[in-house]
């Protein structure tokens, strides 16, 4: 019996490969190319299997097109590049890659806020292009991490992460929004209490954003929420670009509305708003957030896991549709 057809849309650990080779005919994208939507159907088409990451969008088109495929694996937490409904409608097996990355992204989070209030980019290039030549009182002054107070909007895993970094290791007064309320255990084990979203952005010295990417969650930072923030406020995005009006930021930022911002993800990424990159007192970093080289390799084994086990036995191990397991 000839082998399922899989494809790597992206170029991935060669141990990962190894892996998929041991079940599966497996197609690969050795120069790590970004096809566009036709050329990522001419690859598909005959697959029973895809490993994605967080940049192929896998819509209604694309399956229709593809009708032998039953699952797509993704290297990551987030998945709004998939129609999860188009899929499950279509008994495509849709997966992501929770879990794995939570302590890592959180690192991330709180590197990105530390970097962020206390200008450590902007100081470093500074330093790099010769411009130091005294010392004095309030060079590079930023605003305090210890002590202050840490507004996290998106309650998940990785915001939880965050919250305890923030109480635990330094001392943060910790204020959450999300969806649904934490159970009490959970706020307590966190050390955070629950906020209004208008009453977080008033109080918060250091915002950061942490919820998933849906049509409801676009901007849920725009220009009205920016107004809210104090002016010695710090903005932290490494959760979806969209999540943040770009724009506005840029706005706010170089109008001194808001003190700096932090951020990993961009609305149209790999693009990133030109306005951002030519105001000062903002740390851009290249969607990095989950970047170690283990959890990098767990992600893709978990990727892996999934496509092994539902293909193989039938039982994928984080599926977002189980339903079509159960069909
Ligand atoms: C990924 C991420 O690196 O997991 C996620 O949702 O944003 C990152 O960890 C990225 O999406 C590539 O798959």
């Amino acid at each position: 019996m000839s082998k399922p057809k899989v494809l790597v849309a992206r170029a991935v650990f060669p141990e990962a490969i190894a892996r998929l080779e041991e079940h599966f005919e497996v197609e690969t994208n050795p120069d790590d190319a970004l096809w566009s939507k036709a050329q990522l159907i001419g690859k598909l088409k005959g697959k029973a299997g895809v490993f994605t990451t967080g940049s192929e969008r896998i819509d209604a088109e694309v399956l229709d097109a593809c009708p032998d495929l039953r699952i797509c694996a993704n290297m990551a937490v987030g998945y709004n590049n998939f129609d999860v409904p188009a899929m499950t409608a279509r008994g495509v097996l849709a997966t992501n890659a929770p879990d794995v990355l939570t302590e890592t992204t959180a690192d991330f989070g709180f590197a990105l806020l530390m970097a962020t209030a206390r200008r450590l980019t902007e100081s470093e290039h500074f330093l790099r292009a010769g411009k130091w030549t005294k010392w004095s009182y309030d060079m590079f002054a930023g605003g305090e991490v210890h002590g202050s107070t840490l507004g996290i909007i998106g309650m998940g895993r990785i915001g939880q992460g965050i919250a305890k970094r923030g109480a635990h290791g330094f001392g943060m007064k910790v204020i959450y929004h999300n969806r649904s309320r934490l159970a009490p255990a959970l706020e307590a084990e966190c050390k955070a209490g629950y906020a209004g979203k208008e009453e977080l952005l008033k109080t918060a010295d250091h915002v950061v954003l942490v919820v998933p990417y849906t049509p409801e969650s676009h901007h849920t930072i725009g220009a009205a929420e920016l107004a809210l923030m104090k002016p010695t406020a710090t903005l932290i995005n490494i959760a979806r670009g969209g999540i943040v009006d770009d724009a506005a930021l840029a706005a706010a930022l170089r109008e001194k509305r808001i003190a700096a911002a932090g951020l990993d993800v961009f609305e149209g990424e790999p693009q990133v708003h030109p306005d951002l990159l030519t105001v000062p007192n903002v740390v851009l970093t290249p969607h990095i957030a989950s970047a170690t080289v283990p959890t990098r390799r767990a992600m893709a084994d978990l990727a892996v896991d999934n496509l092994v086990g539902y293909l193989v036995h039938g039982e994928p191990k984080t599926p977002l549709n189980p339903e079509v397991v159960k069909a």
